[in-house]
């Protein structure tokens, strides 16, 4: 122990508070030490240097002490608050330093945000639809709409499909219920089981010359491999005076090879639809082995079966009995009308095989077509 019997009492107190003050210099670099952070560091100013801070409050028992030694002591506080600070402010420093060199060693995998949100896309039925619309658009077709649910009058009495007709049957149509529970042909509504109905419409709400496709849903008692009980179609209608079939030929063969992108061939089957006369239903030549025409046809195609053909739907010129129904004059005008599958058509712009894959909506079909 230091003797101090000689010292005056002030004298003891200056050393006294001299080395309280490096002890708490001593404490505080190990506080320092072990400060990791910035609430750390200001956590070691307020405890040192803060109004009540341990270094702070030291400083406040000067008054007990001469003059000489205030001074004195003045000058050591003053060199040991400000040893403080700077040690703080190195640590301070030090500590972004470690923090800088953290943040550029962490590895940014850039691919999670180059993936981006997930976007759907269109359907292929949606697209082929879109195309067909492009395609007769171009050729001054407009587009025409109808109910899905739909009066039997215009589904089947206008279009000349009278009572007792087979597609009229039961097995083939979906009956609406009314209120009152009453089903079958006594409610006179179906869902509409083509889109001919619309051709009823058109002409009942405008005159010639009329030229319109009518693409849409329609629905059929119909479920197996090849027949969906909900599916597509696209109907056509151009009426106006002296309107021939070599008019339909013509504009079928155009958007044939508009759609393709080929010159494919087109050939007429007489056929019998209650709605035209001369009803014909109409093939496209097989867009997926006409490259063996010079060949001779493969017969392992799948699609045509080798017989070098695909049917694409029905048509025909527009019966007198229609016209009537409808309020034009058979006399004086007359008109084509065409109707076919537009999944049909998406099977063989995208070369899918079957038809209900389309409707199951299993995304790892789907997500095949992207764009
Ligand atoms: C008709 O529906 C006539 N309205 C087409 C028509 C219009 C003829 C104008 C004359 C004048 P059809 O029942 O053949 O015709 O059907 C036309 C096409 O719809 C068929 O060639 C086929 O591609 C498609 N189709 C018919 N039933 C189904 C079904 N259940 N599932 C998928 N596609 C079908």
């Amino acid at each position: 122990m230091p003797d101090n019997s000689n010292e005056s009492p002030a004298t003891g107190a200056a050393s006294q508070l001299a080395a309280q003050l490096d002890e708490q210099l001593a404490s505080f670099k190990s506080d320092l030490e072990s400060a990791t952070d910035e609430a750390g560091l200001y956590d070691l100013q307020v405890r040192y240097l803060g109004k009540k801070g341990s270094v702070s409050l030291l400083r406040r028992q000067m008054g007990k002490l001469s003059p000489d030694e205030k001074k004195l002591f003045g000058q050591r506080f003053n060199a040991i608050k400000g040893e403080l600070e700077a040690g703080l402010e190195a640590r301070r420093a030090e500590l972004d330093a470690i923090a800088r060199e953290a943040e550029l060693a962490r590895r940014v995998d850039l691919s999670a945000v180059l993936r981006g949100p997930e976007v759907g896309t269109l359907h292929p039925i949606t697209r082929t639809w879109r195309r067909l619309e492009e395609i007769f658009g171009a050729l001054g077709f407009d587009v025409a709409d109808g109910p899905h649910v739909e009066s039997a009058d215009y589904n089947f009495d206008r279009l000349n499909i009278l009572p007792g007709h087979p597609a009229r049957d039961m097995q083939d149509t979906f009956f609406v219920r009314d209120r009152e529970g009453r089903g079958g042909e006594e409610t006179g509504l179906v869902l509409r089981t083509h889109t001919s109905p619309v051709q009823v419409r058109t002409m009942l709400g405008q005159k010639p010359p009329i030229r319109i496709i009518a693409p849409g849903t329609v629905f059929r008692r119909d479920d197996d491999a090849t027949h969906s009980p909900m599916f597509h179609q696209i109907e056509g209608l151009y009426v106006d005076e002296g309107v021939t079939m070599a008019d339909l030929k013509a504009t079928l063969y155009r958007f044939v090879g508009e759609f393709f992108g080929d010159a494919l061939a087109l050939r007429f089957r007489p056929s019998y639809f209650p709605f035209v006369e001369p009803g014909a239903e109409f093939d496209v030549e097989c867009v997926f082995c006409k490259k063996d025409r010079d060949a001779g046809r493969s017969a392992s195609c799948s699609v045509c079966k080798g017989s070098g053909w695909i049917e694409l739907g029905g048509s025909g010129m527009v019966h007198p009995a229609v016209f009537e129904a409808c309020g034009l004059d058979p006399e004086r005008y007359t008109g084509w009308a065409f109707g076919f599958g537009i999944d049909r058509m998406a099977m063989l712009r995208y070369g899918v095989p079957h038809l209900r894959i389309f409707f199951e909506g299993d995304l790892r079909f789907l997500e095949q077509y992207p764009c």
